[in-house]
């Protein structure tokens, strides 16, 4: 396996950075994870767009152009012959000194791009569905370190996934700071109420994620009532059906959340219908390669 490094490939064993890195020593950089589905990098124009704008926000300029990380992300896809895989692309602030002032760091930004293959959830958990619960940490606050920012910070989410493996869940909700359900530690949160679909509003404390805004676009064309709107705990727990979205995880059926079983304890009937109508999405929008 071949890792791109600053528009170099290198062996695994020999791909690494410096200490000295600020995405290292701070987590000070950005990052996307992205999949390709049959020599089809899955809506890449998105995450590209995405990496761009998280970088603009923590003042990190990537050194290259749009088009020329494409190129990048579908060369490192190339090299290694993968058809189906993740991709993990970074843009970490660069080799500094041991203060926090990125102003040491020169703009010398590292770009590096990992390509493997990754089922983040064995299949069973598909078929059944995943148990999950809500944990004490929240979501970081927006005008703290606003989760719509894609950093390589994501100590938030690690810990609330600690507290949900501490506990013997895979999956955590995370709340906002107003109490209300912002995400999941890596995924984006739905539920489905008398066949009408809801997700939390990106506003407060959840990423745009781009598996949700598939899910949008497939529902709307299906004539399906989507709201974006603030959801508690509550409605989360007298949902029909409720499920999550991310690159790692793709659709996945949740049937129990705190206790509580969601529906009739099975994967729902919409859910499954979206995940259905999500793979055929999946190698037709995206970057040929
Ligand atoms: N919320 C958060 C906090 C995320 O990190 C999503 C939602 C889903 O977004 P996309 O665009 O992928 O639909 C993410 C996704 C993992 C993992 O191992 C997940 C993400 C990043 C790194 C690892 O599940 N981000």
């Amino acid at each position: 396996m071949k890792v791109y490094i600053n528009g170099k490939f290198y062996e695994k064993k020999d791909a690494k950075v410096s200490v000295f890195d600020h995405g290292f020593l701070y987590g000070d950089g950005v990052f996307e994870g992205i999949r390709s589905y049959g020599r089809v990098v899955f809506k890449l124009k998105e995450h590209i767009e995405r990496l761009y704008e998280s970088a603009q926000s923590i003042c990190l300029k990537i050194p290259t152009s749009k088009e020329n990380l494409t190129k990048a992300v579908c060369d490192t896809l190339k090299i290694n012959k993968l058809d189906d895989a993740y991709i993990r692309l970074i843009v970490s602030r660069g080799e500094g000194d041991l203060g926090l002032d990125p102003r040491k760091c020169n703009g010398n930004a590292t770009i590096v791009i990992i390509t493997d293959k990754i089922a983040l959830y064995p299949e069973k958990l598909y078929q059944e569905g995943l148990k999950i619960i809500t944990v004490a940490t929240v979501r970081n606050l927006p005008e703290a370190l606003n989760p719509q920012i894609k950093s390589l910070n994501y100590l938030n989410n690690i810990l609330a996934k600690i507290e949900a493996i501490n506990c013997g869940y895979e999956e955590a909700i995370m709340l906002d700071s107003l109490g209300y359900v912002a995400e999941c530690t890596g995924d984006n949160i739905f539920i489905v109420k008398k066949n009408e679909l809801y997700t939390p509003p990106q506003c407060m404390g959840t990423l745009r994620g781009i598996t949700r805004d598939t899910i949008l676009e497939i529902a709307s064309k299906k004539g399906i009532s989507v709201h974006e709107h603030v959801i508690t705990r509550h409605e989360v727990y007298i949902s029909d059906e409720c499920f999550l979205t991310g690159t790692a995880a793709e659709i996945i059926p949740v049937v129990c959340v705190d206790g509580r079983k969601i529906g009739d304890s099975k994967p729902g009937k919409m859910t499954l219908k979206l995940r259905e109508e999500f793979h055929k999405v999946t190698k037709k929008e995206g970057v040929k390669y």
